[in-house]
């Protein structure tokens, strides 16, 4: 059991101020999504998942509980890269699938966040004697080439997260993972899909008010980071679908005209009375969208699951 470590906590608090700064100065206002997950925010999103309204995580792991031996039988992996957390069920259902013929021999869980590798290295290397569970802490967004490279690799990118991305930006991430995969690695690839607008604001604005407390929880993050004076009441959650752009947006809407100081940058921003502020986009998919952009990336689409309902895929892509 080793850990990579990339990036230390001074950089993410680096990247975490300039961040900001550029959201919080550009028109329309923007915080990236990245810093939902602290503590809390990781909490809700794991309540998240449970709620009737947001039919993703089940679909995906509906999907994985089907085809993991496929995947398997297709990978023959001997390394597993799992970017994002990876601590997950899904996790567990293609390492038991890799482990059942016998080809896995590492496991490399990737994420920006140290805790979150640290935390469920243990519990792995209990549950599956023998395998190298090499963790690196990363920006899988700049760090792709850094990653251990004993293949067959496959790399999953799982939970639909590829959704957060905007178009330029996922498809530099594309085009780097196309770089960094060698003939005979794969990559797995979660997406959400495009469907009943109504469906798709409902799972991102739910009754129980769970996904609401999740946006808004990035002002605390702020405040908390950098001395931020945001004053989470005076903000509400909006979500909106885009249909040009196929993408469902979140915001905070400002109730009413206030000045927001964020002293860790020596800021101050002043929202209008009903400004929005963006903290989210989750883009939807269709098969032929998936195909082209893996495509332009220099990788074919050779496999394309869905759930039964065709609310969710999962595409297996190779080099
Ligand atoms: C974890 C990025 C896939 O976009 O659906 C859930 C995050 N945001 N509810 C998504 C999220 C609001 C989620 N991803």
């Amino acid at each position: 059991m080793t850990i990579d470590r990339h990036l230390t906590p001074a950089d993410l608090a680096a990247s975490l101020r300039a961040d900001v700064r550029a959201g919080l100065t550009s028109t329309p206002k923007t915080l990236p999504p990245k810093y939902f997950y602290d503590g809390q925010g990781s909490e809700l999103f794991e309540d998240i998942t449970r709620l009737p309204e947001y039919y993703q995580t089940r679909a995906e792991a509906t999907i994985l509980a089907e085809r993991a031996d496929e995947i398997a039988d297709v990978t023959k992996a001997r390394t597993l890269v799992e970017l994002g957390s990876g601590s997950s069920e899904k996790t567990h259902l293609l390492l038991r699938a890799l482990r059942r013929i016998g080809s896995l021999e590492s496991y490399v869980p990737v994420d920006v966040s140290a805790d979150a590798i640290e935390w469920a290295m243990p519990g792995l290397v209990a549950d599956y004697p023998g395998l190298d569970v090499h963790g690196v802490v990363a920006d899988f967004e700049r760090h792709l080439h850094l990653l251990p490279s004993d293949g067959p690799r496959l790399v999953a990118f799982l939970g639909g997260t590829i959704g957060n991305f905007e178009p330029e930006h996922r498809a530099a991430f594309l085009a780097s993972l196309g770089e960094t995969l060698q003939p005979g690695d794969a990559l797995l690839l979660g997406t959400d899909l495009v469907k009943d607008p109504e469906r798709l604001v409902r799972a991102y604005d739910d009754t129980a008010g769970v996904t609401a407390a999740f946006d808004l929880n990035v002002l605390h993050v702020v405040n908390r980071e950098l001395g931020g004076t945001f004053d989470v009441d005076r903000f509400e959650h909006v979500a909106v679908w885009d249909a040009e752009r196929k993408w469902i947006e979140m915001r905070l809407r400002s109730r009413g005209e206030q000045r927001v100081d964020v002293r860790a940058l020596d800021l101050s921003v002043d929202f209008a009375d009903g400004e929005e502020m963006r903290t989210e986009v989750s883009a939807k998919f269709t098969e032929p969208r998936v195909a082209a952009e893996l495509t332009g990336a220099g990788l074919r689409l050779a496999h394309w699951w869905t759930d039964t309902a065709g609310d969710f895929a999962l595409s297996l892509a190779t080099a």
